[in-house]
């Protein structure tokens, strides 16, 4: 069967690996596709999956082929490999003799350039766009992943929702157990934090330990643990838990991607950041706040902005529209676009309205789920392009 090689070279962060990892899974498992993963940095690929072993050049993991991507690139020849479909993550560029053995392929393969997630209007126009190479004479598409129909769609593992709904209070307190955090307490609301460096996390720890509601906040490792520790004018490591008012702290070990699922599902707010977990916690129908990836040019206010106008849309919404402003005026002061103007109000109606947010989630995961998964998209597409391919899943 033709093979897949998709193509990941990790910029900074995690979430290129965690895209690219969580496609090549699903390809090769919901697909049986044989799948081929080139990686340059294994070390942050070993953070979120574990089996993989950072030193080694090739390795099978969860029936995916994980190579590493050396510079100079090893001599691969697709053709003779019967590469057959080539997936460029974001832009990442092929190595040049890979490219020319892939103009020496016959038949041509696919090249897609699986694009960055945003939710703008220009990406439904720009989804399948090609772009022929003169220098290969190949041919390559853009797959844009989208929220819309006339988009790739999200990621989304075919038994993601089912085994999200099977997470009953006996699944978190085995998980909040396996965790070392304290179980679900009545009148306390639970938040996770992952993020970015930013300036306003002080301002809501402030309004936190002020909070009329008890509230555990489990803080994921990186910039955001080591604020805290400054907040809290002393360190702040691994497996800590410091109580301030109202507030209390866990600071968490980075978990294996398939641990942060169950994480969103435990809480009751979430705050993501970057794009696969800003996709994961949709898929958790919870409230969340959404951190975007700050670009120079500000280009990240822009996809903030469309992405909150498609989410907090009021068209045929049963929620109550305060509910709804309070959210955008969260996210909004959370990206530093202007601070709230009652904090310790707006959280005191965030908390009120979680009820409210929580059938937004769910009413919102429920539209994504009919622009179908993006790796069934993806093998949908391919199998258009020449019939050489499996037909995708029906049922969307
Ligand atoms: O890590 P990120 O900031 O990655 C970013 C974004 O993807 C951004 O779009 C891209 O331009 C930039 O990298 C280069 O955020 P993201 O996308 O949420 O990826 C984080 C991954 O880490 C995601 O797959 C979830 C996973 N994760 C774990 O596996 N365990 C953890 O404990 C945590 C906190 C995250």
């Amino acid at each position: 069967m033709s093979r897949w090689d998709l193509f990941c070279r990790v910029v900074d962060n995690y979430g290129d690996i965690g895209v690219c990892w969580r496609l090549a899974r699903q390809l090769a498992s919901e697909h049986h596709l044989p799948v081929r993963l080139w990686v340059d940095d294994l070390a942050s690929f070993a953070r979120l999956c574990p089996a993989v072993d950072p030193l080694a050049p090739v390795q099978v993991v969860e029936s995916v082929e994980v190579c590493r991507w050396t510079d100079p690139f090893p001599a691969v020849d697709p053709h003779a490999e019967s590469a057959a479909v080539v997936i460029e993550a974001f832009a990442c560029e092929l190595p040049a003799t890979y490219i020319a053995a892939l103009a020496r392929s016959t038949p041509r393969p696919v090249w897609i350039n699986l694009e960055y997630l945003s939710a703008e209007e220009w990406v439904e126009g720009c989804h399948l766009g090609r772009s022929p190479q003169p220098d290969s004479g190949l041919v390559k598409t853009f797959f844009f992943p989208g929220f819309t129909t006339r988009t790739g769609g999200l990621l989304k593992e075919r038994d993601l929702l089912e085994r999200r709904a099977r997470f009953n209070d006996r699944a978190e307190e085995a998980f909040r157990s396996r965790l070392g955090v304290p179980l679900r307490a009545d009148g306390r609301i639970t938040v996770s934090l992952f993020c970015y460096e930013n300036p306003r996390l002080r301002h809501w720890l402030d309004v936190w330990r002020e909070s009329a509601t008890p509230i555990q906040v489990f803080v994921s490792p990186g910039w955001g643990q080591a604020e805290v520790g400054r907040w809290l004018g002393e360190p702040f490591l691994e497996g800590t838990c410091v109580q301030r008012g109202q507030v209390s702290l866990h600071a968490l070990p980075f978990l294996p991607q398939s641990e942060y699922d169950p994480l969103l599902w435990s809480c009751d707010l979430n705050f993501v950041r970057g794009e696969d977990s800003f996709v994961r916690a949709q898929w958790a129908e919870r409230p969340f706040v959404w951190q975007a990836y700050p670009q120079a040019d500000a280009a990240h206010v822009v996809k903030l902005q469309a992405f909150l106008d498609r989410y907090l849309a009021s068209d045929g919404a049963k929620e109550q529209p305060e509910a709804l402003e309070t959210l955008r005026v969260v996210w909004r002061d959370w990206n530093g676009l202007e601070p709230a103007p009652r904090p310790g109000a707006t959280w005191g109606e965030l908390v009120h309205s979680h009820r409210e947010l929580a059938k937004r989630g769910k009413e919102w995961a429920a539209r994504l789920d009919q622009a179908g998964d993006l790796a069934n998209n993806l093998v949908r597409f391919v199998g258009e392009q020449g019939g050489l391919f499996p037909q995708p899943r029906q049922g969307g």
